[in-house]
Formats: structure tokens, sequence, C-alpha cells
């Protein structure tokens, strides 16, 4: 098995599709070998299984609302996820959106991206990050850093997933993208600004 139809293969089946649809995909696959990238959710059917999650519902450190696809904006093809936020300033409030991964082993991947848009009325200063859930023990994992989103574009958000990764608080080793459990993004602002509105998400996407 080629390096493309391999990719392709573990696309399909993160996308929770069978392999006749990996079939459909092959007229993509030049372009996938080229690119070396490819979407894992573009949000243009549906929200791709993305939700906030229960205890962030309940949580008063956490200010998402509502969650659908909207043809608002998009960084790739005609729609996102949008994220409705209350963050009402005064201590740090987060906007936590996630989903299960069918496939755990990225082992062919090096890096993960995802673009967060906030509207040109939003107020500078909120920040995001990748979250991802790793390993047996479903570890929490965090970014160092959490990336300022500049309002009226969109910001690309990226990790390297390879050992000696600098984007995380530990240098993770060959193990840490065998068993990767869950994919978040998080938008947030620690004490301020306050913002009440919407945020917009699109084109998470892998590459070699
Ligand atoms: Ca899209």
């Amino acid at each position: 098995m080629g390096r493309a139809s391999g990719i392709l293969k573990t696309v399909s089946v993160l996308r929770g599709r069978g392999p006749l649809a990996a079939a459909g995909m092959i007229l993509g696959m030049a372009a996938i070998a080229q690119a070396a990238e490819i979407v894992i959710y573009g949000f243009e059917e549906s929200l791709d299984g993305w939700t906030i999650p229960q205890w962030a519902q309940v949580s008063e450190d956490y200010v998402a609302k509502d969650l659908k696809i909207s043809s608002e904006q998009a960084s790739e093809g005609h729609s996102s996820m949008r994220l409705w936020v209350d963050f009402h300033g005064g201590r740090w409030t987060g906007a936590y959106v996630e989903r299960q991964v069918e496939v755990t082993d990225w082992t062919g991947f090096g890096s993960l991206a995802a673009d967060v848009f906030i509207p040109a009325e939003a107020p500078a200063g909120l920040q995001g990050k990748i979250i991802l859930t790793v390993g047996d023990q479903w570890k929490w994992t965090e970014m160092n850093r959490a990336i300022p989103l500049t309002p009226g574009k969109w910001t690309t958000i990226t990790v390297q997933l390879k050992p000696g990764s600098m984007d995380w608080s530990f240098f993770p080793d060959e193990q840490f993208r065998t068993s990767v459990r869950k994919i978040g993004v998080r938008v947030e602002s620690n004490q301020k600004p306050v913002y009440s509105g919407p945020i917009y998400i699109d084109n998470i996407r892998l590459a070699e």
C-alpha cells in the first residue's frame, strides 16, 4: 500500500465512512499526495460529531452556548462550525468543543491544524488552543501556549505531533500520536476581553 492510499484509508475511517467512500475519494488522491494534507472535519453537511461536552455545559468557567453549522463564514468549502459564546470577563473563561476520533493511530501524520474566525467587531485579546486527549488514560493534553485570534480574519492554529514537538508542555515521544482519543478546540478570555457572539471553526486537517 502506497503512502497516499494509506492516508486515504485512515482518513476515510476517521470520517466514519466505509471503503466505498474511500474508493470515491481516489480521484482526489493525486492532490492529497502532492499537498500531503487532508481535511478531516470541514463542517459542510453536519457538525461531524462535534459537541460541547456535558461537563463544559454545566461549568461556570465554560461559556459556549450553542453549536451548529453555518454558511456565514468558511475557510474551506462553504460552511463552518459556529460556536455561540458569552465571555463575560473578570476571570478566566473558555469555550470548548470536541470530538472523539474513530481512528486513534495518527502515526502517518506530523501536524494537526484548525482555522478559527472571530468577527471584525469582536475585541482583540481572545486566544485559541488545540487540545488532544491521548493514551490509555485519556490524558488531557493542551498546547503550551494560546494563539491570539485576530478579529475579522481566519487564524490557523497548528500543532506538531512528532516526537520532540515543542508545542506541548512536555516533549512527546513516538507513543504520543499512536493513541489520540479526542480532538478539542478551546477559545479563551483571560479576564478580558468581554465578547458575546459567534466564533467559527473550520478546516480541521492533518498533514504528513
Ligand atoms: Ca468548511
